[in-house]
């Protein structure tokens, strides 16, 4: 009896070619794991590489990474209640890096410990230079896979070797 093809075994050039390459980040002061797991294998799920710099990344560690890697999108996640301060703070430092002032910045999670006050917190991080903010709470993973699908296609594309496909 056959087996289902595994992606990689496919040949189809959806299957080969990664759609971009994603930094999934939390911040310094989050040692939470799962949720940037969770996160990792969803966003692969829909088509990119993921680079995971896991928890409690310092500042200057994630704005190198981000200089170095020129990501075409940043994700953001947090669950310890600090989020907010966490992202208010790391947000400027990636807009002032050149590479990234228009590229896909995002934050998600349990970012601060009274849910009412949620939608002053995205209002403030939006301001603040996030292109969205997906708090739990209102289907954040909905949310964030509608938000995927508006994304234009990267100009460069990457093959699952990394190597530049135009
Ligand atoms: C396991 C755990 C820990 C472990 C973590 C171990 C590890 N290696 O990860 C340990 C014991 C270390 C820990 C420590 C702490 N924890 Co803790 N922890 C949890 C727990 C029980 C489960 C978290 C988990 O793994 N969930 C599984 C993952 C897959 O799901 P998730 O984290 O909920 O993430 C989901 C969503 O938030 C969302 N999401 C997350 N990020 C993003 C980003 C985007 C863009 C999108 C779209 C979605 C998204 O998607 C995920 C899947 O649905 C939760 C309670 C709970 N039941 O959720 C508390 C919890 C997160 N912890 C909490 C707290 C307060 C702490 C401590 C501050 C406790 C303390 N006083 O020391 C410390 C913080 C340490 C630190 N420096 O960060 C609180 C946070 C409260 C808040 N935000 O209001 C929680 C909610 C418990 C509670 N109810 O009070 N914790």
């Amino acid at each position: 009896m056959s087996r289902p093809l595994l992606p990689e075994e496919s040949g189809s050039k959806d299957a080969e070619r990664s759609k971009g390459t994603v930094i999934v980040t939390s911040v310094a002061s989050d040692s939470h794991t799962w949720n940037l797991v969770f996160l990792q294998l969803l966003i692969e799920e829909c088509g990119y590489t993921v680079v995971n710099l896991g928890p409690c990344v310092p500042d200057d560690l994630l704005v190198s990474e981000c200089h170095a890697l020129e990501p075409d999108m940043v994700v953001v996640s947090s669950v310890n209640g600090h989020g907010y301060q966490d992202g208010m703070r790391v947000i400027g430092q990636l807009r002032a890096l050149a590479p990234l002032a228009a590229t896909p910045v995002v934050i998600g999670g349990k970012l601060g410990t009274d849910d009412a006050e949620a939608a002053v917190r995205a209002k403030e991080l939006t301001a603040a230079g996030f292109d969205a903010v997906f708090e739990d709470g209102q289907d954040p993973v909905g949310a964030f896979r509608g938000f995927l699908t508006t994304l234009p296609a990267p100009e460069r594309s990457l093959d699952k070797a990394g190597r530049v496909a135009l």
